[in-house]
């Protein structure tokens, strides 16, 4: 599916860019399915285990930040990653056994939509290998008025950026004075309905809020190669362990000396996200109630 030029230029600068990969009809269908949860948020006014909610979400205005997993309340989104062009692609970046781990919907309303500080996925959900990425389905047209994802190309080779905040709490962003980040080498990525990126999980990236009159939706997938395993203190695939509990009992079964949470390993970068900031149930909540720095203001 993919030349070799581009296989090439995803190992180099750790990601791609394909144009309009979906048709229009499997685009049309994912956002009438994304209607209907826009539709259903009008019943609830604060953030749950599906939506995110922007701060002015009401009845009459549903704003979602997010819908979370979406992968698992509708079918369509599993399909959608296992039969369509995008498993290709996968196959020839990931080999042929490929797991997803995770599905976003990052909705990005109009005029204020969330911004996304700067981070690396391997922060969030360090692995055993490295061959893990996510691919973000553009399903509106993307430029660089509506918050397009921006990544720094190259950084998936360098360092793991320390991604806790100054109390030492996991805030899942770095601080934008880190010396290993220069915001001047971001490129954004931009396209049309139904192009895909793909971002090795160890790439800076983040983006902007919306602050045009479009929307900017993009659907997430993260996925590995079968036999890369997550670490465990990873919270985002403790999805029935509270990484407080986790803490705590490390805490409490401390022999001697203090806790590491920069694990000794071979060949990989890894550092453990934790301890938790207060909400963890998002990016959007660990990014604020773990007060990052923010590169947007
Ligand atoms: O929505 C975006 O632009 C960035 C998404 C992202 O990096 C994330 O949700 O982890």
């Amino acid at each position: 599916m993919l030349d070799k030029h581009q296989i090439q230029d995803y190992y180099k600068n750790g990601f791609i860019v394909i144009e309009e990969l979906l048709n229009k009809d499997e685009i049309k269908k994912t956002r009438g399915i994304i209607d209907q949860f826009i539709e259903e948020s009008r019943e609830i006014n604060e953030s749950d285990n599906i939506f995110d909610l922007e701060d002015d979400h009401s009845k009459d205005n549903p704003r979602l930040t997010r819908v979370k997993q979406p992968h698992l309340i509708n079918i369509h989104f599993l399909n959608l990653i296992k039969n369509s062009l995008i498993t290709k692609v996968l196959k020839d970046l990931l080999g042929d056994n490929i797991i997803l781990k995770s599905s976003k919907l990052n909705t990005k309303f109009e005029k204020g939509g969330s911004a996304v500080e700067w981070h690396q996925d391997w922060a969030f959900y360090p692995h055993t290998n490295d061959d893990v990425l996510a691919v973000g389905v553009m399903l509106d047209d993307i430029n660089l008025s509506n918050g397009p994802l921006m990544v720094i190309p190259g950084t998936h080779k360098g360092p793991v950026l320390n991604h806790n905040n100054s109390d030492g709490i996991f805030c899942g962003a770095i601080d934008p004075k880190d010396k290993d980040f220069n915001l001047n080498d971001a490129i954004p990525l931009t396209g049309k309905a139904g192009s895909i990126s793909i971002h090795h999980a160890r790439l800076l990236h983040g983006s902007a809020m919306n602050e045009s009159s479009s929307k900017r939706m993009m659907l997430f997938y993260e996925l590995s190669a079968a036999d890369s395993w997550p670490l465990v203190g990873a919270p985002s695939y403790m999805k029935f362990t509270s990484p407080n509990d986790l803490w705590k009992q490390m805490k409490s079964q401390l022999i001697s000396g203090e806790i590491s949470t920069c694990p000794r390993m071979e060949n990989i970068p890894v550092r453990i996200p934790l301890p938790p900031p207060s909400d963890h149930g998002s990016i959007f909540k660990i990014q604020k109630t773990g007060n990052s720095k923010s590169a947007f203001m």
